[in-house]
C-alpha cells in the first residue's frame, strides 16, 4: 500500500490527517480542529441523505452502519482520477479504531486499496453518532497500466486497531441489502466498471463527469544515477557534513510523479553512496509544515510527510525493498517479492537493519514556520538479503519519492526522482542506479 495506498480523501482543503493526531484515537478526545476543518465536517455530516443520489441503496454493515447511496464524480478511467462518494447512515455507534476500506480490484490481477478514516480523516468512525448521514468521499487514482477487463469496487469496514496491533482481520459483516453482492470476505461488491472507457454503473444513472484540468503527462526519460563508492562511511546523524556528501553532485531534478514540473516549495535533493557494507542515502527536502502523526516504525508513514526509497535487489529476480522515513523520526521498511506482493502489512515484517537519523529544521506537528528536514541512512547489504555488496558496475532500478502531507494526497504535493505515473511501486521505467567502482586517486 502505499504507499501503496494512496488514498485519499476527496476533500480538497488542506485538512491534513496529521494536523489532528487526536483523530487517530477512537475516543476522539482532545481533537483540536481548525475552523475550516470544523466546516468540512459540518458539510459532510448530514441530517438526511440528499434527495438525489446516483445510486440509492440500503446495505447494512451489521446493525451499525447502513450504506444508503453512492455515486461517482468523474469518469473512472485508466490513468485518471475520480471520486467515489458514499453515504452512510449511522445506526449504532462503532467503538474502536475502525476504518473504511475501498478496493479497486482487477480480479486475480491487481488490487489497489484506499483505506481511510471518515470525512478526509477528520471524523473518525468512533465519533459517528446515531442517526447521522456521513458523506464520505474517496479520490481514486487509476494507474495508467491498470489491467484490462472488468474491474470491481469493493467496500467495507475493518478494525484498523486490531490489524495494526495484532494483525487481526476484523471486518463488519455485510448482513443485508439486495442491491450489493457480498464477497465471502465481507467486502461489498459495489459495482463492476470498465476502466478502458466510461463507467458502467450498477443501477442508477451515470453522473455527469466533473471536469478536471487537462494535464498531459510529460513522462521524461528515466535518469541514470552513478552511485559512487566511498572509503569513509558517513556518520548517521542527520547532518550532511561528512566527506562523502561533500563531493559529487546531488540529484535535484525531482518532478511530479506524472512528469509535470515539481513543486518548488518542496524541492528535494538526494545523494547516494556505497561501500562493502552499506548503501548510504541522504535526502534533503523543503517543507513549510512538518507533519507526520506516526512515531512507530513500520506504521503507515505515507499518511504524512515522508521520503520513500524503492530499490530493486540486484540478482533477486524482481524483488524490491521499500524504505520510508518521516520527519517524526520513524521509518518503515518492507520487502516485496513482486509488484505489491505480498500486501504491505506482511511485507513490512521484513527488517532491513537500516540505521537512520532525521534532522528537522522546524518543529514536527506544531503550527509554525518550518523549513524542511534531512534524512540520512545506511542500509546494510546483508540486511537486504544480499550475500555482499553489488559488484562494481551493477545496475538496478530504483526510485525516490517525497510526499508533502496536505490531507489530500494528490500529485501536486508529491515528487519523484523518476516519474512513472503515480504507482510508487512501479519500478519498470524508474531510475537506473549504477554502483560505480573505486575512483582512481588524482595524479
Ligand atoms: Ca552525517
Ligand atoms: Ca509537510
Ligand atoms: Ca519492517
Amino acid at each position: 500500500m502505499i504507499a501503496s495506498f494512496r488514498i485519499v480523501a476527496g476533500l480538497t482543503l488542506a485538512a491534513a490527517l496529521a494536523i489532528v493526531p487526536g483523530c487517530r484515537r477512537p475516543t476522539g478526545q482532545n481533537i483540536v480542529l481548525t475552523k475550516d476543518q470544523e466546516q468540512q465536517i459540518a458539510e459532510n455530516v448530514l441530517a438526511a441523505p440528499p434527495a438525489t443520489i446516483g445510486n440509492k441503496v440500503e446495505i447494512k454493515f451489521e446493525d451499525k452502519i447502513t450504506m444508503v447511496g453512492w455515486e461517482f464524480k468523474g469518469t473512472p478511467k485508466k490513468g485518471e482520477t475520480f471520486d467515489l462518494v458514499m453515504y452512510f447512515r449511522v445506526d449504532q455507534p462503532v467503538h474502536g479504531d475502525w476504518k473504511v476500506f475501498v478496493h479497486l480490484e482487477a480480479p486475480g490481477k491487481r488490487r489497489q486499496p484506499f483505506d481511510h478514516y471518515g470525512v478526509g480523516g477528520l471524523y473518525p468512525i468512533a465519533n459517528w453518532k446515531k442517526g447521522e448521514i456521513i458523506r464520505d468521499t474517496v479520490t481514486i487514482q487509476v494507474p495508467g497500466d491498470w489491467p484490462d477487463g472488468g474491474s470491481q469496487i469493493l467496500v467495507g469496514f475493518f478494525d484498523w486497531g486490531a490489524w495494526s496491533k495484532a494483525s487481526q482481520d476484523r471486518r463488519l459483516k455485510v448482513t443485508g441489502g439486495a442491491d450489493g453482492k457480498v464477497q465471502g470476505d465481507e467486502r461489498l461488491l459495489l459495482t463492476t466498471i470498465d476502466l478502458g472507457g466510461a463507467a458502467a454503473q450498477a443501477g442508477g444513472e451515470a453522473q455527469a463527469p466533473t471536469p478536471r484540468p487537462a494535464e498531459a503527462p510529460t513522462i521524461t526519460a528515466p535518469p541514470t544515477l552513478t552511485v559512487p563508492t566511498t572509503s569513509s562511511a558517513p556518520t548517521i546523524d542527520g547532518k550532511l557534513d561528512d566527506a562523502v556528501w561533500q563531493r559529487g553532485e546531488a540529484f535535484a531534478d525531482f518532478r511530479r510523479p506524472d512528469g509535470q514540473p515539481g513543486n518548488v516549495d518542496i524541492a528535494t535533493t538526494a545523494r547516494f553512496a556505497w561501500d562493502a557494507d552499506n548503501l548510504y542515502v541522504a535526502v534533503t527536502t523543503k517543507d513549510a509544515d512538518l507533519r507526520n502523526a506516526h512515531t512507530a516504525n513500520d506504521a503507515t508513514l505515507w499518511e504524512g510527510d515522508v521520503v520513500e526509497l524503492f530499490l530493486q535487489l540486484p540478482g533477486k529476480g524482481g524483488e524490491y525493498v521499500e524504505l520510508q522515513w518521516s520527519p517524526n523520526g520513524s521509518r518503515f521498511d518492507a520487502r516485496f517479492t513482486g509488484h505489491r506482493s505480498p500486501e504491505w502489512p506482511e511485507a513490512a515484517k521484513f527488517e532491513s537493519g537500516v540505521k537512520h537519523a532525521i534532522h528537522t529544521n522546524g518543529d514536527v506537528n506544531k503550527d509554525g514556520a518550518d523549513r524542511g528536514y534531512v534524512v540520512e541512512a545506511s542500509i546494510p547489504w546483508k540486511g537486504l538479503g544480499l550475500d555482499a555488496a553489488p559488484e562494481p558496475g551493477t545496475r538496478t532500478l530504483a526510485n525516490v519519492y517525497r510526499i508533502d502531507d496536505k490531507g489530500t494526497h494528490d500529485l501536486a504535493h508529491m515528487l519523484a526522482l523518476a516519474p512513472v505515473g503515480g504507482d510508487f511501486h512501479k519500478l519498470d521505467g524508474a531510475a537506473t542506479f549504477v554502483f560505480a567502482g573505486p575512483v582512481a586517486p588524482a595524479p
